[in-house]
C-alpha cells in the first residue's frame, strides 16, 4: 500500500459552513473527485440511513472510488448528542447512533471517525466522570469495529472543541486506557497546528498509532492555501510507514472545486 488521496464529502445541513470540500450531492461529488484522481471519498451523512448502500456501492464501483471513512459528527450537530452525556439513556444513543455508522462504513471496509461525539466536560459531568463514560463506550465502539476488519478511527480536536485529548501524545495516552486495542488515532493538520509545538515531530512519535489524516492547511483551507510546511510533515509520515488517506477535510473555499483541485495538485507534489 501507500499513503492514497481523499476528499470530503458532506450531506449534513446543519454542518453547512464547516470544513468540508463538497457538499449535498453524493453522485456529482464522487464524479468529480474521480475526474480530479483521487483514490476515495469521505462521507459526513446525517445517519446511516440517509445513504442507500447499494446506491453507494454501485457509485463507487462505477468510479472506481474507495470509501475511506464516514464520519459521526451528526450525532452531535444534527441530535446534540455525545458518548460522555451525564444521562445513561442519551450515553446510549449516542453509542447505537455511532454503532449504526460503524455498521453502514463496515459493508465498504470504511472506518467511523469520533470527533466531535466525544464531547467536552462541564454540563453535569467533571472531567474524571467524562473520561470514563467516553472510556467505556470507545471500548465497546472499538470492538464493534471489529467485525468488519477494521478499526474505530478517535480524533484528537483542539481545545476549543474538546479538552478531551488536544494533541497526539494525548490521543495516545487516552486509547492507552481503553481496553479495545482496535482503535487508531486521526491526526488533523488543522488542529495539530494549533496544539502542537511540531506537527512533524508529533506525527513521528504517533507512529502505527496513526490510522487516518485530515489533510488542510493553517487556517484550515485547502492544503497549499495557507502556511503550514507539509514537506517535513509527509517526511514523518514516510518515516512512520505511514500507508493510510491524506483525506482533505478542508472548506470549500474559494469554492468546492477550487478546494479539491488545490488539494490533488498539493497531493501530487508531495507523494509521489
Ligand atoms: C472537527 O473539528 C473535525 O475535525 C472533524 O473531523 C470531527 O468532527
Ligand atoms: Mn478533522
Amino acid at each position: 500500500m501507500s499513503i492514497r488521496s481523499c476528499v470530503t464529502i458532506s450531506l449534513v445541513n446543519e454542518a453547512r459552513g464547516g470544513p468540508f470540500v463538497y457538499w449535498d450531492d453524493l453522485a456529482g461529488s464522487c464524479k468529480k473527485a474521480k475526474g480530479l484522481g483521487f483514490d476515495a471519498v469521505e462521507i459526513f451523512p446525517p445517519g446511516a440511513d440517509a445513504v442507500d448502500s447499494a446506491e453507494l456501492r454501485k457509485l463507487l464501483d462505477g468510479e472506481g472510488l474507495a470509501l475511506a471513512a464516514v464520519g459521526t459528527g451528526a450525532g452531535w450537530v444534527k441530535h446534540k448528542l455525545q458518548l460522555a452525556l451525564p444521562d445513561a439513556n442519551d450515553r446510549q444513543k449516542a453509542c447505537d447512533f455511532v454503532k449504526s455508522i460503524i455498521d453502514f462504513a463496515g459493508q465498504f471496509g470504511a472506518s467511523a471517525i469520533i470527533g466531535s461525539m466525544q464531547g467536552r466536560s462541564g454540563n453535569g459531568v467533571d472531567k474524571a466522570t467524562h473520561l470514563g463514560y467516553l472510556i467505556e463506550a470507545l471500548d465497546t465502539l472499538g470492538e464493534h469495529a471489529r467485525q468488519y476488519g477494521v478499526p474505530l478511527i478517535y480524533e484528537p480536536l483542539n481545545r476549543y472543541e474538546t479538552d478531551v485529548a488536544n494533541t497526539v501524545a494525548a490521543g495516545v495516552e487516552l486509547l492507552d486506557r481503553v481496553g479495545s486495542k482496535n482503535i487508531v488515532l486521526l491526526a488533523d493538520l488543522f488542529h495539530m497546528n494549533i496544539e502542537e509545538s511540531n506537527v512533524a515531530a508529533a506525527l513521528a512519535q504517533g507512529g502505527a498509532r496513526i490510522g487516518h489524516i485530515h489533510f488542510v492547511d493553517s487556517n484550515r483551507r485547502a492544503a497549499g492555501f495557507g502556511h503550514t510546511d507539509f514537506v517535513p510533515i509527509v517526511e514523518a509520515l514516510q518515516q512512520i510507514n505511514y500507508d493510510g488517506y491524506l483525506s482533505a477535510e478542508a472548506f470549500a473555499l474559494p469554492n468546492s472545486d477550487a478546494a479539491a483541485k488545490q488539494t490533488i495538485e498539493m497531493f501530487r507534489q508531495l507523494i509521489k
